[in-house]
């Protein structure tokens, strides 16, 4: 009897010491590989852990909240082979709880916090978008086996702590290229899911060029079904109907990505104008355009037909998108006279903002007068960004030599062009928005935004090999502040984070100036 008791107390201690181990796992949250880095992380001992009956608490209204859950079980479904209960709540209480404090004084605010003890998570923002990027963070809080497709044998565990966070600018975004190559709606929402997950904000789609013109216009039917046929390389091309647009305009939303659709004008329109010859001013169409040159196509800017032309285009366009933005391209008019193209810019501006909406023009649209409040993206001409700065436009920075995703990283990248630069993933990190331009300061500068051209890609293999790691660099240019970024730390973070690429079997550039030997960094 004393001996099974003495078995019994033996076994209880060993098993209570075995549960206080498991509850005493330390995770220091600053070793995380968090991908743009947080402005604030305090550490503190211990670790959250999230098992199959941890309830998602919905602390505000819960018609807001509901999706935020359902997202976040959407991603970790697979991996855990559990779903969280989300349930309404008053207060917070152990489990994950989402906090919308809804301050009205803040309703634009991307700002969130997370704070984490043993047996709660609370992740607290004023808006949706805050509590989204929350929910990014914890993603990447977690194991990279997280984001796997299969059920994993893992703890999910979270380290313990306080994480507060804000954006450095606003318009966090990048580019997509439809009009070189054609990627067709699924893989339009893959790369929404790469830049949501990096808390951008925004996704350019350049929808028209020489080479094909890739949405549907249903008042000029031709554009796509002439304009739309090919592509570089003379491949069968493609374009969205305004059904698939509306699709992907939704899926963005449900990520916070506000799309801002292109019509590049008045150059870069062969394809419109092998659709139809009037906008032409011989009158006579040219072949579809299969190359990758650029500055031979015009509008004719001198006759009305254009400008009915451009305001059905807008007006078709205007009222499938919800954002505040056409992009009317103006880049590389080269076969438009100076003073057509000033005409002509000026004009299309008056549309778009009759159509409700604001313009925003690559930079040499500052050589034009710019209506209030529209934007310039400067890629190139560091002039045309001052002068877009004296008109008193906001200015997106594009900088060709540092953001365009499509340069190769060195000379034997196996696509990408390198007429700007080679950018390397160091190169592509160590710079500064606001000591870029000389004289263009913080407060001109409305964001940043990363562009993949595709004239040299054609899978979604290739979007992701040029994409990464230069998008996170991008991401955390954009978002974490000046004094918070710094080479080395980044560096180790991407290296660890490639985890979840590799889980996620996305096709990464293996940097050379990127250390990914993870015992070497541990050391
Ligand atoms: C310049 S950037 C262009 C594009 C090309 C790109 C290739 C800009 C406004 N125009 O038409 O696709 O270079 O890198």
């Amino acid at each position: 009897m004393i001996r099974s008791l003495k078995y019994y107390f033996a076994t209880l201690f060993i098993g209570i010491l075995i549960l206080s181990c498991s509850e005493d796992i330390n995770i220091d949250l600053k070793k995380e590989d968090i991908i743009p880095l947080p402005r604030r992380i305090q550490v503190a001992q211990g670790s959250f852990e999230m098992t199959a009956s941890t309830p998602i608490n919905l602390l505000g209204d819960e018609t807001k909240l509901r999706p935020l859950a359902e997202y976040f079980n959407a991603q970790i479904a697979k991996a855990t082979g559990f779903e969280l209960t989300a349930r309404s709540k008053s207060g917070a209480s152990n489990g994950i709880n989402l906090f919308l404090e809804e301050n009205t004084d803040n309703r634009f605010s991307e700002d969130y916090s997370i704070e984490v003890v043993k047996q709660n998570l609370v992740i607290s923002a004023d808006t949706e978008a805050g509590l989204f990027y929350g929910i990014q963070t914890l993603l990447q809080m977690l194991p990279p086996e997280i984001h796997a497709d299969g059920v994993q044998d893992v703890q999910w565990l979270v380290g313990t702590g306080t994480i507060r966070d804000r954006p450095s600018y606003e318009y966090r975004g990048a580019m997509l290229d439809v009009a070189r190559h054609f990627f067709d709606v699924a893989d339009v929402k893959k790369v929404i899911d790469y830049v949501s997950a990096y808390k951008l904000n925004r996704l350019h789609l350049h929808l028209t060029d020489d080479q094909g013109w890739r949405i549907e216009i249903k008042s000029w039917p031709d554009l796509t079904a002439v304009g739309g046929q090919t592509q570089v390389g003379g491949g069968e091309g493609g374009f969205y109907t305004q059904e698939q647009y509306q699709e992907i305009v939704d899926y963005a939303a449900s990520r916070y990505v506000t799309i801002v659709p292109e019509i590049d004008l008045p150059g870069h329109t062969n394809a419109a104008l092998a659709a139809y010859p009037e906008l032409n001013c011989n009158n006579q169409s040219p072949d579809l355009y299969t190359g990758i040159e650029v500055g031979f196509s015009t509008l004719c800017t001198d006759k009305e037909i254009v400008y009915e032309f451009v305001d059905d285009v807008i007006r078709e366009l205007a009222a499938m998108t919800p954002g505040e933005y056409i992009h009317i391209g103006g880049d590389e008019s080269h076969a438009t006279k100076k003073e057509d193209y000033i005409k002509f810019m000026n004009r299309t501006q008056e549309i778009v903002q009759n159509h409700g909406k604001k313009s925003i023009g690559w930079d040499e649209i500052a050589t034009a007068s710019m209506l209030e409040g529209n934007v310039v993206q400067f890629w190139a001409s560091e002039e045309n960004a001052k002068k877009g700065v004296l008109q008193n436009a906001k200015l997106i920075l594009s900088p060709a030599k540092k953001t365009y995703l499509d340069m190769q990283y060195d000379s034997t990248s196996r696509i990408g062009l390198h007429w700007a630069a080679y950018i390397e993933a160091d190169s592509a990190y160590l710079w500064e928005p606001d000591e870029y331009v000389p004289g263009i300061k913080k407060e001109n500068i409305y964001g940043i935004e990363g562009p993949l051209w595709t004239e040299t890609v054609i899978t979604m293999d290739d979007i992701e090999y040029l994409m990464f790691p230069r998008l996170t660099a991008i991401a955390e240019i954009a978002w974490t502040s000046k004094d918070n970024r710094e080479w080395e730390s980044y560096s180790e973070r991407l290296a660890k984070h490639a985890e979840v690429w590799d889980v996620k079997d996305i096709n990464y550039y293996q940097s050379p100036k990127i250390n990914w030997d993870l015992e070497e960094i541990e050391q």
